[in-house]
């Protein structure tokens, strides 16, 4: 039946769309997406504040190069601002961390010079470089991200600043536990203690400076529904339990699984692609999946980590930073021990907090600052009223500026650990994975038998090098999608299709 195959995706996210606009390009005249929520675009989430637009989830392209297969479609959409597709701008090789002009401010209220933290800055770039070199070598001599980090950084540092004062030192470490706070929310993850070393080196980059979408990441998602037949997506259909190894039959046929929805309907398939993020299937695998998941998938599903990266945007009458600056840097002077938690997330919860992106360029968005926090304190700011954080987040600008008297005009803040249909940000390589966790993730069930490929596995967290992206998503979706067209282009079942 080939073509006329019923083929089910869980998830209206970019990975899910992704897979629907391949199948049924090529022909196939069966497909349906299932979303949960009343939209399309999961992660990649545009929002208002006031009359400028922000990105409540997904923010960059990481490396707009030819590669990048989100770059060539926002291309081809007109998405990107013309410097964004400049030659320059995509041969950059940045590592994934942008060469921004920052701003530092300390705890006691002044800004930190440049001669003093350029030293700290060289020296946590060399050593989260090293970070990244251990999966090649197979061998991983520190237990995590965090523990290689603070050794190497405690040893060079003694070494290197040994002639400076005590109080420079100190505020260099210091500025080294705001670039950890700082790590955490690129990785996603509460802890560089919880970042598998191993594991560090699979993330790959690709060239390019890392742009925005001038109006807004969603434009994408727009585009590319656009490209869907009419009607294929059914919203606020959430999907409670997938039973697959069945034997249903409907309309004369007999299909190996049955999608059964929150709301009762139940719809017979030949192939789910189930695009749930991560923490969803953390949270639900023992419902979601009739029978369960295999063992090994069940554990690496535990394994790999699913953690939290929220952003808090503000917008002041003026900025109290410089016109260059493109990130601002807040550095605790009692935090000299090289931390990446506080101690009571409750009362302390907004040290997590690293500093601040700035939204440009100013002439569209104002004076806007995003800023970033990650982990359990991100999830517990999560839970408190707009208010509470709107207060904080005044306070602490004050003490570091040293004026009592800025208020910023809005607040508002993500809240992506609350979110029933996503449990938490992105994913990261917890400690004791591997590169085989990832494919385990990514393996459809049953791979071999009379009715393989019942249900697929897309979504960022199945990618082996760009997971926790927007492009991993996208090519995971295309991934399983090119495993459908495998499957019926094989000999044995060749059906003639339109492409
Ligand atoms: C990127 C960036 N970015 C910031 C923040 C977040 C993310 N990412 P989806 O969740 O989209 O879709 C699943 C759908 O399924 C969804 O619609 C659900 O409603 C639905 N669903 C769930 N359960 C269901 C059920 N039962 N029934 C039916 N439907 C159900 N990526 O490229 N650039 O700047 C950022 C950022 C705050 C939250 C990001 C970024 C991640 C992407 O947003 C994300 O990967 C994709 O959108 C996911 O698409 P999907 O289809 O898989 O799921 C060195 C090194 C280190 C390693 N990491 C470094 C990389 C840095 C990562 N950066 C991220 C940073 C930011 C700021």
């Amino acid at each position: 039946h080939g073509l006329d195959s019923q083929i089910v995706i869980v998830g209206c996210g970019i990975s899910g769309i992704g897979a629907a606009v391949k199948l049924t390009k090529h022909g196939f005249r069966n497909v349906r997406i299932l979303e949960a929520t009343g939209r399309s675009g999961g992660r990649i989430k545009t929002g208002k504040m006031g009359n400028n637009i922000i990105e409540i989830g997904a923010n960059w392209i990481h490396g707009p190069s030819e590669a990048n297969p989100v770059f060539c479609l926002s291309r081809q959409y007109s998405l990107l601002d013309p410097e964004s597709l400049t030659p320059e701008n995509q041969d950059l090789a940045i590592g994934g961390h942008p060469p921004w002009v920052p701003n530092w401010f300390s705890s006691s209220g002044h800004k930190l010079t440049p001669e003093l933290m350029g030293p700290a800055v060289e020296l946590f770039a060399e050593v989260l470089e090293e970070g990244g070199e251990f999966s090649e070598q197979g061998g991983e001599p520190y237990s995590s991200v965090g523990e290689f980090i603070r050794t190497k950084v405690r040893q060079r540092a003694a070494e290197r600043w040994q002639g400076d004062s005590l109080s420079c030192q100190s505020v260099r470490l210091s500025l080294i536990s705001t670039l950890l706070k700082a790590e955490c929310c690129v990785n996603g993850t509460h802890t560089l203690d919880t970042l598998g070393l191993g594991a560090f080196g699979l993330y790959k980059t690709l060239p390019g400076l890392d742009c925005t979408f001038p109006r807004g990441y969603e434009g994408l998602i727009d585009n590319l529904m656009k490209e869907l037949p009419a009607g294929i997506v059914s919203y606020h259909r959430p999907v409670s339990c997938v039973h697959w190894q069945r034997v249903v039959r409907k309309g004369g046929r007999e299909y190996p699984v049955v999608l059964e929805c929150e709301d009762g309907e139940r719809i017979p398939a030949d192939h789910v692609i189930l695009t749930v993020p991560l923490g969803y299937l953390k949270q639900h695998h023992g419902t979601l999946l009739s029978p369960p998941l295999p063992l090994h998938k069940l554990h690496s599903v535990q394994r790999m980590g699913f953690g939290t990266n929220n952003k808090i945007f503000v917008e002041f009458d003026q900025p109290w930073w410089d016109d260059d600056c493109e990130v601002i840097y807040l550095v605790w002077e009692d935090e000299s021990d090289l931390v990446d938690q506080v101690s009571d997330v409750e009362r302390l919860w907004i040290k997590k907090l690293f500093g601040f992106t700035v939204l440009k360029p100013t002439e569209r968005y104002g004076h806007v600052l995003c800023g970033w926090i990650a982990g359990h304190e991100s999830e517990f700011m999560e839970t408190l009223p707009e208010q509470d954080v709107t207060h904080s987040v005044t306070h602490l600008i004050r003490r570091f500026t040293g004026n009592p008297t800025i208020t910023p005009r809005r607040v508002l803040r993500s809240q992506w650990f609350h979110d029933p249909w996503t449990c938490g940000s992105y994913t990261y390589t917890a400690t004791g994975t591997s590169l085989q966790d990832i494919h385990n993730l990514a393996e459809p069930l049953p791979q071999q038998g009379e009715q393989p490929l019942q249900v697929l596995f897309a979504g960022e967290a199945t990618h082996p090098s760009f997971f926790s992206t927007v492009h991993g998503a996208l090519l995971t979706g295309w991934r399983e999608a090119g495993r459908l067209i495998s499957h019926y282009s094989a000999p044995s079942t060749f059906q003639p299709t339109r492409s």
